[in-house]
């Protein structure tokens, strides 16, 4: 794909705006990206998002809109619906959350009052901040129950039921942002189901491989699924909030609830031109190659681990059944081996780890993952090859500790990054980074 074409006009009216773009393109190009919660979606997809659709407003539903002029916004908006509903297999769909914190939010507007008691994974062991975390606005709304993992990083089921049981919460939330397991949608439904709970899989790390059959869906043992578009259904950034058989067997209102929760009780004009860019990627999920790329992210995460292992590194649980691990640094380290990868142009984020030693602020993982890889047409060679740069760039971090002083932290972390920065070993690896970005390109 040839971006300067593009972005013609912007190179004219807004040499600025055009020069940063230009720079994030070659980022991107020419860095590996291993955050699990990032895609790069298709020119398609990028063409749908840039389209005309931007400029209308079309408050409301297909059929049903508050202004004139929607007659082509419906049929993109039934389009998407009818495509995410033949691949999750669920009965409604609301496409017009524009994130995935807000459809999660308009899930508790559909089912809970304010000062309901709710449960979620906490945030620190992998789960996610809208599933009830003290930092989310979830926790001053609501009475929050938070579960956790075990030392190997899988969801403590004894303590999810015996929480449900204590607290008889109205929503329990079953999904994670950084967990490498497959979680026990059957056990969470007979959790929720005996207490009378609503159960909402939040599937957004998962979608795509869910679509593209790699990871087994939740559709059949919870009312609602939740997801953000832009992650391995490497769509647009966008959201959608699902309402299974189940779901309309327990609240034959639910799908009703949930339109009116996304509007009119908290979003405005939907962004059609995202809808429009969601019907793309879905479009592109139904196809077979897409069943290739779902397989794929987990065959590599999982080489990429066992390499990661033979090679003398910590990856919690021993492996990964997904498309991402989490790698214990060492107490507070890592921060040190963010900062030292994205020096030698590999870029993941730091994490907390079960049951860290270290604050979520200095958390002492990392967690990474093949979504973007995959979609560049790397396989298991090649992870090879990356997990021999992880080790590299490891072993150049070996030496840095994190004071306890908070003060002495900061000037720790300054000093810290200026020697990364001028560190040979990591200047070496990013050349080669960059010599295998070339050979797998983004477009
Ligand atoms: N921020 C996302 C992630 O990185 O997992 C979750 O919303």
């Amino acid at each position: 794909m040839n971006f300067e074409s593009h972005l013609e006009n912007i190179k004219k009216t807004d040499p600025e705006m055009y020069d940063w773009i230009l720079k994030e393109i070659d980022r991107q190009k020419y860095t590996l990206e291993l955050i699990p919660s990032e895609c790069i979606t298709s020119p398609s997809v990028l063409e749908a998002l840039g389209s005309v659709f931007t400029n209308k407003y079309s408050e409301g539903y297909p059929g049903k809109r508050y202004y004139g002029g929607n007659q082509f916004v419906d049929e993109i908006e039934k389009l998407t619906q009818e495509r995410a509903k033949k691949i999750f297999e669920v009965e409604h769909v609301n496409v017009q959350p524009y994130s995935g914190s807000p459809a999660n939010f308009a899930v508790y507007t559909a089912v809970c009052q304010p000062g309901d008691i709710i449960m979620g994974q906490a945030l620190t062991d992998g789960g996610h901040l809208t599933h009830g975390s003290p930092a989310s606005a979830t926790s001053k709304y609501f009475k929050s129950v938070q579960y956790h993992v075990t030392e190997d990083g899988e969801v403590d089921m004894e303590e999810v039921e015996r929480l449900a049981k204590e607290n008889k919460p109205k929503l329990i939330w079953v999904g994670t942002s950084a967990y490498s397991k497959i979680l026990d949608y059957k056990k969470f439904a007979e959790i929720a189901d005996s207490v009378g709970a609503y159960l909402a899989a939040d599937i957004a790390h998962i979608a795509g491989m869910v679509a593209g059959g790699s990871h087994p869906s939740p559709v059949n043992n919870v009312h609602i699924m939740t997801t953000t578009t832009h992650k391995t259904l490497r769509g647009p950034r966008g959201g959608m909030i699902m309402v299974t058989k189940k779901g309309l067997e327990k609240d034959e209102d639910l799908a009703k609830k949930i339109d009116s929760a996304i509007f009119p009780q908290l979003q405005g004009g939907p962004h059609n031109h995202q809808i429009a860019a969601i019907g793309v990627a879905l479009a592109e999920a139904m196809k077979p190659d897409f069943r290739d790329y779902a397989k794929q992210i987990v065959k590599n995460a999982k080489a990429l681990a066992q390499e990661l292992i033979s090679l003398g590194m910590k990856v919690i649980g021993g492996g990964t059944d997904t498309h991402l691990m989490l790698v214990d640094c060492g107490k507070g380290r890592g921060v040190f081996f963010q900062d030292a990868l994205d020096v030698a142009g590999i870029t993941l984020n730091k994490n907390t780890i079960p049951k860290d030693p270290s604050s979520p602020f200095y958390p002492s993982g990392v967690r990474l993952g093949t979504p973007i890889m995959t979609t560049r047409g790397m396989k298991e060679e090649e992870m090879k090859i990356v997990a021999g740069w992880l080790k590299r760039v490891f072993d150049q971090i070996a030496e840095f500790d994190l004071p306890e002083g908070k003060k002495e932290r900061i000037a720790y972390l300054r000093d810290f990054q200026k020697k990364i920065e001028g560190n040979e070993e990591l200047k070496k690896i990013r050349e080669e980074v960059k010599e295998l970005c070339q050979k797998f390109g983004i477009y």
